[in-house]
């Protein structure tokens, strides 16, 4: 069996150990030493170039490094009838609900202005921030966002949740559609997308929805970059309308050089890092998938093409 690795950003040598002591007899390649492309079966993949996968004629199933697998979709050329699988991993689901968390209580509990003072050397108090009066707005309640849904709730804060079609998650109320959206948004002090990249989700965080938000509400968005517009994002924060902002991921990364986000005083940038894939912790998986892919027999967290996610 062979595995071909592909991707930029993640390290080989890495991956090459923790799923060669899953799966011994594997063959381990990395791009572009693909040697002989019928011999490929199996791609473990970030942001694989626009028309790579289709050379290979034996593909068994295209496994995405992270938990997105909207950056295969870029790819218009896929090969035909190929599964395709994301990664649904305790580590990565715990590193993205904390960065959530992080976001939400890094602006609750004042931070930035503690931190100001500090550096003017002022021991000032500030009013006692009230958790119970902070609804929580989170874009997306599937694995992770349902994770950080539960974990917000018991830390005290009243947790909404949206979705594109009903859900319930224990705990969290819940809102769907593009009336439910709005229902939510008037009420939410913090937003934090968690939605996948879809055709339907793109540009979400827009005008009309950050106007839905109260004022001084706080955005988090560690989902993808193209969840938000960002010249709306800047005019809702100049106006004062938006009180804050913790971006990890952008329309194009890495962040251009000279955009406005890099300086402006209300918002926190992290270069794509709310969770990084731990090679030890996806192994299991990986190789389940290409045992089960060698087999013949159902994938596990199989995305559906149709709807992308
Ligand atoms: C992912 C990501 O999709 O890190 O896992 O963006």
């Amino acid at each position: 069996m062979t595995v071909l690795f592909i991707s930029k950003d993640d390290d080989p040598a890495d991956h090459r150990a923790a799923l060669g002591s899953e799966l011994p007899d594997l063959e381990f390649r990395v791009w572009p030493d693909a040697g002989d492309p019928a011999e490929v079966e199996f791609a473990l993949v970030w942001k694989p170039e626009r028309g790579l996968l289709r050379q290979f004629p034996n593909l068994k199933a295209i496994i995405s490094l992270g938990a997105g697998v909207d950056h295969i979709f870029l790819d218009t050329d896929l090969p035909p009838g190929v599964p395709i699988v994301r990664l649904v991993d305790r580590s990565l689901t715990a590193q993205m609900s904390e960065y959530a968390i992080l976001g939400v209580l890094r602006h609750h509990r004042m931070l930035p202005l503690y931190e100001a003072s500090q550096r003017a050397g002022e021991w000032k108090k500030r009013p006692p921030p009230d958790t119970e009066r902070a609804p929580v707005g989170i874009l997306g309640l599937g694995v992770i966002g349902g994770d950080a849904a539960r974990k917000l709730t018991a830390l005290g804060f009243p947790v909404r949740g949206w979705t594109r079609t009903p859900r319930e998650v224990e705990g969290v109320e819940c809102f769907h559609g593009p009336e439910g959206l709005t229902a939510m948004l008037g009420s939410c002090c913090f937003l934090a997308c968690f939605l996948p990249m879809t055709d339907d989700t793109a540009g979400i965080i827009g005008a009309a929805t950050l106007a839905a938000l109260p004022r001084g509400a706080y955005v988090i968005n560690l989902a993808r970059g193209g969840h938000v517009v960002d010249q709306d994002l800047l005019a809702a924060l100049d106006s004062g309308h938006i009180g804050g902002a913790m971006l990890d991921v952008f329309h194009r990364e890495p962040l251009a050089v000279d955009h406005p986000f890099w300086s402006h005083p209300k918002v926190t940038i992290t270069p794509h890092i709310a969770g990084l894939t731990v090679a030890s912790s996806i192994a299991p998986q990986v190789a389940e998938n290409i045992r089960r892919a060698g087999a013949g027999q159902p994938l596990i967290n199989q995305v559906d093409p149709a709807q992308e996610y």
